[in-house]
């Protein structure tokens, strides 16, 4: 199945330091969260089919910015958030950075869904526990990719795939949270993203059209496959 929403033409907006800054437009957006080199900017570049897009690093920590790109002229935003777990850091900036992501994620109203992404090798970190935990307060959806399966036979990574599934039915999570396997090296697992992201935008979208949303008169594109 084809995605309804146009991926490939995410642009940059903008970057913002912190909630306070970021973009007041009407906008619906989702964002990548994650650790720190787990492979967020990539997999934004690889849904986007541009490899410059979002900046990608060797060095973990690099990005501390949340980032904005727009879906070309769509109503929608992915956004790229800094990673978080990188060691090379004072204590007190990642306090500050942690204060800034819960600020995001819990109080930012355009945020519709999360993408949490995890290396295959390392999952479910404490850091991303905290994320689900966050996630799970605002009843907001969270789907996980398990990114950089390229790393592991495919025996391995179905086998991680599926203690990662066991973990969340175990601790009570299984309902609102997805998982699946990813790779932007092979770029595996496209269209099973493209089909949450389009489901949590166009959702959005509607929501906000059947409440009249003040500000937003953009047309929900044709051909959308919400339910
Ligand atoms: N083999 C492999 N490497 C990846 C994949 N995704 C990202 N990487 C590499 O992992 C490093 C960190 O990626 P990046 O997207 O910058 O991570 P971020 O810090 O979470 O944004 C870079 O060297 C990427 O080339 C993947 O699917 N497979
Ligand atoms: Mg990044």
């Amino acid at each position: 199945m084809t995605s309804s929403l146009k991926y490939a033409s995410a642009q940059f907006v903008t970057s913002a330091p912190k909630l306070a800054l970021c973009p007041t437009t009407p906008l619906a957006e989702v964002a990548f969260a994650g650790r720190s080199n787990a492979g967020k900017s990539s997999a934004i570049n690889t849904l986007a089919r541009n490899k410059s897009l979002a900046r990608t690093s060797k060095t973990p920590g690099r990005t501390q910015l949340i980032n904005f790109f727009q879906l070309g002229t769509h109503p929608y935003y992915l956004v790229d958030l800094p990673g978080y777990g990188f060691a090379k850091v004072p204590e007190a900036v990642k306090q500050k950075w942690q204060r800034h992501l819960s600020e995001y994620l819990h109080q930012r109203h355009q945020l519709k869904g999360v993408v949490l992404v995890m290396d295959i090798r390392h999952p479910l970190t404490e850091f991303d526990q905290m994320m689900l935990q966050w996630a799970d307060e605002r009843h907001l959806p969270l789907h996980i990719l398990l990114t950089k399966a390229d790393k592991l036979k495919s025996g391995a990574a179905k086998n991680a795939l599926f203690q990662v599934q066991k973990s969340l039915a175990e601790a009570g999570w299984a309902d609102l949270v997805s998982v699946q396997k990813f790779s932007s090296l092979k770029r595996e697992g496209i269209q099973t993203l493209e089909q949450v992201l389009d489901t949590w935008l166009l959702e959005a979208a509607v929501l906000e059209k059947e409440c009249g949303v003040a500000g937003d008169t953009t047309e929900i594109p044709s051909g959308s496959n919400q339910a």
